[in-house]
């Protein structure tokens, strides 16, 4: 039996931290053995907003040497970057005007998060980013998209653009669906865990980079806001802070929240930020001396052998999409 096919991306913007690490990219390795796996730089996202040329064609090669440092093996999935392939654009603009509707993009919460009270002057791309998205992923014939959970809308949209493509046109697409993790779908903010960790958060403290001094990264964990109280007990709505702390030593060091919970029992919360801070430590050390063996050199090529790679696929996917709406 062949393999389900996965694919997923992150965007070449910001710096990125332990949250798009724990809530995507590490469930990626999991899941290469299994799938057929394809991952993406996501670059024509990041330009949804303004980006220095420079820093952007910096980050592209960070995000690649991100993924290969954390366990994508170029021998199992497929590592690519997406303006290679012109097929993506070209699907998002027939996806913009025979499935996706104004309605559906109003709804997208990210937008409305992003945009804030900003609307009539951000890039019409940042409103149209979901459609590009579903292009993206339904372009590989992907039935399975493994993200945290803020991307869950994003996945359902493109179900719902695949769908309704079929149904107009007759059966060519596979419609995907979308893979959480149960834990680490939404690792929150450091400075205010109600919040999920983010990017383009005002506040370095809210974040821990991958590409963070580990000593420093140490310290902001040390500085992380908890709760009221003094029990180190998993309670997303009583004790966010806790929780998050909880979750990320959990997944950093693979041991289950329950044994964290009596390894802290009768401890205060002190000895418990010192036990998490020394794990992400641990985890940090060990990453960046991955991360740091690798070359630009080596990572360009392997952006380039994957791009090559699965062309064809989304030659095939687009050849058959111009045919359905009498293109060519
Ligand atoms: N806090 C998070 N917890 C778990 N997963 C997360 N992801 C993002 N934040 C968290 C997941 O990381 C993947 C790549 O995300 P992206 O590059 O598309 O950026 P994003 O979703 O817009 O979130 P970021 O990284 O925090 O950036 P900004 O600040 O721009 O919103 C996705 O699978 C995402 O779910």
């Amino acid at each position: 039996m062949s393999k389900k096919k996965i694919f997923s991306g992150v965007q070449p913007s910001g710096n990125l931290h332990i949250g798009n690490y724990l809530g995507a990219i590490s469930q990626w390795v999991d899941m290469q053995d299994e799938f057929e796996s394809i991952f993406c730089v996501v670059d024509y996202h990041a330009i949804t907003v303004e980006q220095d040329p420079e820093e952007l064609k910096k980050k592209i090669i960070e995000i690649a040497k991100i993924y290969l440092a954390s366990g994508i093996d170029r021998e199992k999935s497929v590592i690519f970057q997406q303006s290679s392939i012109q097929e993506h654009t070209e699907f998002a603009w027939v996806l913009n005007c025979t499935t996706a509707r104004m309605s559906d993009l109003n709804k997208m919460t990210q937008f409305k998060d992003k945009s804030g009270d900003n609307q009539e002057n951000v890039s019409v791309g940042l409103f149209d980013y979901p459609v590009l998205m579903a292009a993206d992923i339904i372009l590989y014939d992907t039935e399975v998209v493994p993200v945290g959970d803020d991307q869950l809308q994003h996945v359902e949209l493109a179900r719902d653009l695949a769908r309704r493509f079929n149904s107009r046109f007759g059966d060519v697409l596979v419609i995907p669906e979308a893979r959480i993790r149960k834990e680490g779908a939404r690792i929150m903010g450091l400075d205010d865990p109600t919040k999920k960790m983010s990017k383009s958060a005002s506040s370095e403290a809210n974040f821990i980079a991958l590409t963070d001094d580990p000593a420093v990264a140490k310290k902001k964990i040390m500085k992380a806001t908890t709760d009221s109280g003094a029990e180190v007990k998993y309670d997303p709505e009583e004790k966010p802070g806790v929780s998050n702390l909880l979750v990320i030593e959990s997944l950093l060091t693979k041991t289950s929240i329950e044994d964290l919970e009596k390894k802290y029992e009768g401890k205060m919360y002190g000895d418990f930020k010192k036990g998490v801070a020394e794990a992400v430590e641990k985890f940090l050390i060990n990453f960046q001396e991955k991360y740091n063996a690798i070359t630009d050199e080596e990572v360009r090529k392997i952006l380039d052998d994957g791009a090559k790679k699965i062309k064809p696929i989304a030659e095939r996917v687009m050849g058959d999409v111009k045919k359905k709406i009498g293109v060519r």
